[in-house]
This record gives C-alpha cells, structure tokens and sequence, in this order.
C-alpha cells in the first residue's frame, strides 16, 4: 500500500493514554496495509535504554536514542508511532529537528493531571505522593505542555473510537495516509 513514512510522536503525562490510543491508532493502520512500528518504554526501557532512569538526564538520553531510532526506521520506510512521556520541550523539538518539515507530527495527549492520578492505572502516582517514587512526572519532576503539537487529544472526552477516527481524519487530509 503506498504510504508516506513519518514519525507520530505522542507525548503527555503517565496514565494520559498515550499507549492506548497509539496502539489503536497502530492497529487502524496495519489492518488498512500500512506497515508500522509502535516504540514504547516497554519496547524500549527493557533493552536500548535499559541503562536508564528517569532523571531529566536519563530522560533526555532516552529519547535522543528512541529519536534516532525512528529516524532509521522512517527512512527504512515505516510509519513511526512512538509513545513516550518526553517531558521538555527541547527534548521534543530535538527529535523534531531530525526529521524533514512534515515528517514529525507530534499529539499532546492533554488529559488532566487530575484525570491521570484519578486513574493511577500501576499505583504509580500513589508511590509518588508518598515519596517512594522520586522524579515523577507531574508530581515530582517537570512536564513542559507542547505549545504547537500538530494535534492534540484528551482521552478523558469522548471514546477510543472516536480519538482514533480523529487521528485518522488529520492524517488523511495531511496526506501522510
Ligand atoms: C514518570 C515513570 C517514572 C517516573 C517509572 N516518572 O505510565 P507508565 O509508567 O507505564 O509509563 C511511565 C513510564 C515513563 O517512561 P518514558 O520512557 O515514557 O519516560 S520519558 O519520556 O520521560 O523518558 C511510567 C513509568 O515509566 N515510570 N518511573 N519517575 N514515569
């Protein structure tokens, strides 16, 4: 199936939904023909970047190596999504840099901070507030909001559904699908 290769950069707080709707993003996509590839912490944390932790140093190596990485596989000739919290603006512009104008299309997944520790999926945001966890997003450590994502999602309103046909929607009338 003719595609154009690009990297979707989903970016937002732990607990925001960034996973979920990449990975149903990811799955449109594959049953339409494309070929894709999903980067997430579990892919990625567990091996690449396992040496790594969740300073804003560690976080900044993090995603330089998950940057370039996309940059090789959108070059290979794939369509990119990768889901990570990437909680600096410079860090988000860093990997922006990499790519051609148009090939980096970054989704803030807005969903409120109050939204996020409400749902607290792995007691996460529970371990932070009592000082278990050290460096959390949100809580502990910074997360800078994109002043101009592509697009921006919060999956507190309305279904999956309707988030991903969204999604589809943009990519369509950008002509990257
Ligand atoms: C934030 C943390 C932390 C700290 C562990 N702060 O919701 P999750 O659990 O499944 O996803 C989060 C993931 C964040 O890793 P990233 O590689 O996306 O972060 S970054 O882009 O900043 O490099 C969370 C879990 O790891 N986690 N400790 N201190 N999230």
């Amino acid at each position: 199936k003719g595609q154009s290769p690009v990297l979707l950069w989903f970016t937002g707080l732990s607990g925001s939904g960034k996973s979920t709707l990449a990975g149903a993003l990811e799955r449109a996509l594959f049953e339409s023909g494309f070929h894709t590839y999903l980067l997430d912490g579990d892919n990625v944390r567990h091996g690449l970047c396992k040496d790594l932790g969740f300073s804003l140093e560690d976080r900044d190596e993090n995603l330089r190596r998950v940057g370039e990485v996309a940059k090789l596989m959108v070059d290979a000739g794939l369509v990119v999504l990768s889901a990570f919290i990437s909680p600096t603006l410079a860090e988000r512009e860093r990997v922006r840099a990499l790519f051609p104008e148009g090939k980096f299309i970054e989704i803030h997944v807005s969903t409120p901070l109050s939204v996020c520790e409400a749902r607290d999926p792995k007691g996460l945001y529970a371990k932070a507030r009592s000082g278990e966890i050290a460096n959390f997003t949100g809580i502990s450590s910074p997360y800078e909001q994109p002043l101009a994502a592509e697009l921006t999602i919060d999956t507190s309103k309305g279904d999956l559904t309707t988030q991903v046909n969204t999604l589809l929607d943009y990519l369509s009338a950008i002509q990257v699908i």
